[in-house]
């Protein structure tokens, strides 16, 4: 049996704030610092040791999995970025306020533009100042890979080529695996490992700053996941994160 951790970064500036955050790099929060060197000493009391990292190429998560592999004592280990890993891109809606675009819009639209599968929020015009098509750490993509916007089904198909080509084969080369990435990117890997329909995905919400545990087959398929630590906190917290794009919060 195989084991893949995966950890959404802890409460960033924007978390904090509201904001649709997607490519913006914003940092952590002292409660996003604090969650982070918690789930890393989570993971030591509960004996995980790790042989590689994984994390996207923005700083919230690339400093939650420090925080978590310094409380480890294993800031020694191998650490891969990898764009293919960053937040789904919020497009147009990059730093507006969630529960303000809901009292423009409408819950019913900020939820198909937050959770639907195949529905992109409106994109970013290519020469916008948010764009992030001139930042120097994509100049390897090809043109076009950049996003504008990306719906959770454009997320999950440039995350998918990395779990095949890098992540699945280290993990059945024995490689014990960490992950710190974002809501979106973390729900496209869910949604793919737990075979979650397109309609079904709209209810999965992931906390921020709590290990997410996954116990894989030999063929990669899930026997179990669960949160490490108070699970009852991690559902009232994920359920926090999906009332974040209410007009009025619950
Ligand atoms: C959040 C997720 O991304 O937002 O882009 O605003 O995980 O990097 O903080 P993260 C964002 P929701 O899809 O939950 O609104």
């Amino acid at each position: 049996m195989y084991k893949l951790v995966l950890i959404r970064h802890g409460e960033s500036t924007w978390n904090l704030d509201n904001r649709f955050t997607g490519w913006t790099d914003v940092d952590l929060t002292e409660t996003g610092i604090a969650q982070a060197k918690n789930s890393g000493q989570l993971l030591k009391a509960e004996g995980y040791d790790f042989d590689l990292a994984y994390t996207s190429v923005l700083k919230r998560a690339t400093r939650t999995l420090w925080h978590v592999l310094d409380e480890m004592d294993q800031t020694w280990l191998p650490v891969v970025h990898s764009w293919r890993l960053n937040e789904r891109h919020y497009g147009d809606l990059q730093g507006l306020n969630k529960a303000e675009t809901a009292k423009k819009f409408g819950d019913e639209q900020v939820l198909v533009w937050r959770r639907s599968y195949d529905t992109p929020p409106p994109p970013l015009a290519a020469n916008d100042p948010r764009s992030e098509r001139s930042d120097r750490r994509y100049a390897k993509l090809l043109p076009g890979q950049v996003p504008l916007t990306e719906c959770l089904k454009d997320t999950v198909e440039r995350v998918l080529p990395f779990w095949n080509e890098a992540m699945a084969p280290a993990i059945k080369a024995g490689k014990r695996i960490v992950v710190a990435a974002h809501g979106n990117s973390i729900r496209a890997l869910v949604k793919y490992l737990d075979n979650i329909s397109d309609s079904d995905i709209v209810g999965l919400n992931i906390p921020n700053g709590i290990p997410l545990v996954y116990e894989l087959d030999e063929n990669l398929k899930p026997l179990r996941s669960y949160y490490l630590g108070d699970s009852e906190a991690a559902a009232k917290a994920a359920a926090a994160v999906g009332a974040q794009g209410k007009a009025v919060a619950a």
